[in-house]
């Protein structure tokens, strides 16, 4: 039976469970990565499980989120990094390097492995063929241990690609039209396979681009088939050793088919505050922008910044316009430099950032009060960029840059001829000399501490019946930003779960924290797609912390979904969506936890109305770790049996 390339994959890495969309299955993990804003996490639970060497082939921790050092906590955590890696054989690499998902792409990522990172956009490896995947820190840990990785076995989406970009169409655009098409949730337990004639036109930056920001279709995964582009990349790259040439077999079957001529497209924004709210740029003309921002794991390749050198030339960008620059590594920084590309940009006026997440995360380079920024990153998130009433406009390179040097959309009828696309290089500087690689035994290496890294909370075991007050009603399309809020004051706090725990929820609902320590603990409420966005498994454990034990939702994201059983919250789904609006803040839920078993309905006590019917479906394992009080005492009870 000829089988999709994902499916080739998942068949080659199965360890348990059937290959049937929605089961439950095991895969063994080749490579797996961390950054810093949820490693520190992943490696105090990595330590907590006790394996003294990490069981991958290969795993990397990048130190590239939370890089402004704006006191003790960020280099604490960064040296802890350091040591924590030096001890259990993981390659670590420096703060000011690169973006982790641009240079695990450059440097480790190979086709036919399977990578889970603790980061949703992990799946820009996907750009070389890998089957990569965000996940919660605590998973990934897991995986670094040896443990096979659990997720529902995913629908493989073919997207047929015909036809070639023109114009000033670029690999964003393809991307924003799918979102536009499918919207946020669309993606949601499948894998976006890309096939068809169009695939070879696109380079593997390109390709990245569309896999990194399948995580905003809610796609478990992304990839492309490994073909002669993906072998002068890797060759480029001095790794053609590392090249295999896959692809789906002739006459495969897909869950779901989406054609996408390619030579169709024009540039497309997707406006504020969701990535699927896709407008053509010419509907946007005229409109002033105050800010652009170019980079982010998305957008912030050798050829995305070469497009924007060729069109600053000789230029220079509007005098009310700030435009801000991150480019994904020190490859890029290099590559740039060496054909004198850095010049014309900052002889244009942009400001060259530090190769680092920054603006996309809130780090710095938020916009004015009000303002208006086209970004070329994944996420438009309301008040994501650090200015609450900013409205952020997801665009290619070309279009942020356009718009930098008009001060405004313009329609792109008027922008002329587009530079040619960038070729890359046969031969690229290699940075691997910044990466620090781990000692063969780490039994001499002491691993430092500062004082912002609190020991993980121990959590108890769920009780039989769990009574408790609703905390909050959260509506549709709810964010892991809007539960724990990005930006460096935070985000600087993600190794001290008590510290966060203070901002959950802050800008959604400031009067969340103090209502549920009032409450003694809580249930969340919530509408569709509840948890969509980041990995951050601190959207988790900070709401654990203040004693929520059940989330019952319309919807639910994967990542998040996982990370709420990994601490032992429950998470529970509306049998009858209509529900939702008979719930309100305060009220008293009863839940027969002590009977949770796969699949059996709940039905929910409600002081003072008719009971609700949730749905559970959970697995086995999922029930037992939630009943456990999360994955650690489940993981510490099995090593028992064992
Ligand atoms: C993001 O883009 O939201 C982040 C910051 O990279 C997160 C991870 C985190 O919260 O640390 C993600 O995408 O998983
Ligand atoms: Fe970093 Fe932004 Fe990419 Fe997240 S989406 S990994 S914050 S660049």
């Amino acid at each position: 039976m000829p089988m999709n390339l994902t499916s080739k994959i998942i068949k080659a890495h199965l360890q348990s469970g059937q290959m049937t969309p929605g089961a439950e299955i095991g895969l063994k993990i080749d490579q797996t990565l961390t950054q810093d804003a949820t490693g520190t996490m992943a490696y105090l639970q990595f330590e907590a499980i006790g394996v003294d060497r990490v069981r991958t082939e290969l795993s990397v921790s990048y130190a590239d989120h939370n890089t402004l050092q704006m006191g003790f906590r960020n280099p604490d955590d960064h040296r802890y990094l350091r040591t924590v890696a030096a001890k259990y054989g993981v390659v670590y690499s420096p703060p000011g390097t690169g973006i982790c998902h641009q240079l695990h792409l450059e440097n480790f990522a190979k086709p036919g492995k399977t990578l889970i990172g603790s980061d949703s956009h992990t799946p820009t490896a996907g750009g070389v063929g890998s089957l990569a995947m965000g996940a919660g820190g605590l998973s990934v840990a897991l995986a670094m241990a040896g443990e096979a990785y659990n997720l529902p076995c995913p629908k493989v989406v073919g997207v047929r690609l015909t036809g070639r970009l023109a114009g000033w169409a670029a690999a964003k655009d393809v991307i924003l039209h799918l979102l536009g098409l499918l919207t946020v949730k669309g993606g949601v337990g499948k894998v976006m396979e890309y096939c068809g004639p169009g695939v070879a036109t696109l380079t593997v930056p390109e390709r990245a681009t569309i896999t990194n920001m399948g995580a905003e279709l809610g796609a478990t995964s992304s990839i492309f088939p490994s073909d002669a582009v993906t072998r002068k990349f890797l060759a480029a790259q001095g790794r053609e050793k590392d090249f295999k040439e896959l692809a789906a077999d002739p006459g495969a079957a897909y869950d779901e088919l989406i054609e996408i001529d390619l030579s169709s497209l024009v540039p497309l924004a997707a406006s504020p505050h969701m990535p699927d709210k896709a407008v053509k740029v010419s509907e946007l003309s005229g409109l002033k922008v105050d800010q652009a921002a170019i980079g982010s794991c998305t957008n912030s390749s050798y050829s995305d910044l070469k497009t924007v050198a060729l069109m600053l030339k000789n230029k220079r960008v509007d005098a009310t316009t700030d435009l801000l620059i991150s480019p994904g590594s020190k490859q890029v920084v290099k590559m740039l430099a060496a054909e004198g590309l850095l010049e014309p940009l900052m002889d244009a006026g942009a400001r060259i950032l530090e190769c680092t997440c920054g603006p996309c995360i809130g780090m710095g380079g938020s916009p004015v009060s009000g303002g208006v920024s086209a970004r070329t990153f994944n996420r438009n998130f309301e008040g994501r960029s650090g200015t609450q009433d900013a409205k952020v406009f997801l665009v290619s390179p070309a279009t942020a840059a356009m718009a930098a040097l008009r001060g405004q959309f313009t329609d792109p009828a008027t922008w002329g001829k587009p530079p040619r696309k960038p070729a890359l290089p046969a031969k690229v500087p290699s940075i691997k000399k910044l990466f620090v690689y781990p000692p063969k035994d780490g039994a001499g290496v002491d691993i430092l501490r500062g004082p912002n890294i609190k020991p993980l909370d121990k959590f108890p075991a769920m009780a039989g019946t769990v009574s408790a007050k609703v905390a909050l009603t959260a509506g549709d399309n709810i964010t892991t930003d809007h539960i724990l809020p990005g930006g460096a004051q935070v985000t600087a706090l993600r190794s001290n779960i008590p510290a966060i725990s203070e901002f959950i929820f802050s800008k959604l609902d400031p009067g969340f924290v103090a209502r549920i320590k009032s409450f003694g603990g809580g249930v969340i409420v919530a509408g569709e797609n509840y948890g969509q966005g980041s990995s951050r498994e601190h959207a988790a454990l900070g709401p654990r912390h203040l004693g929520v034990v059940a989330v019952v939702a319309k919807s639910l994201a994967r990542i998040h979904r996982a990370n709420l059983i990994n601490f032992g919250i429950l998470p529970l789904l509306f049998a009858d969506k209509n529900d939702y609006d008979r719930l309100s803040e305060g009220q008293t839920l009863t839940i027969p936890a002590g009977g949770l078993r796969p699949g059996a309905p709940l039905a929910l006590a409600v002081d003072g109305g008719k009971a609700v019917a949730a749905v559970n479906d959970l697995t086995q394992k999922e029930c037992d770790v939630i009943l456990a009080g999360g994955l650690l005492n489940y993981a510490g009870q099995a090593s028992c049996r064992r």
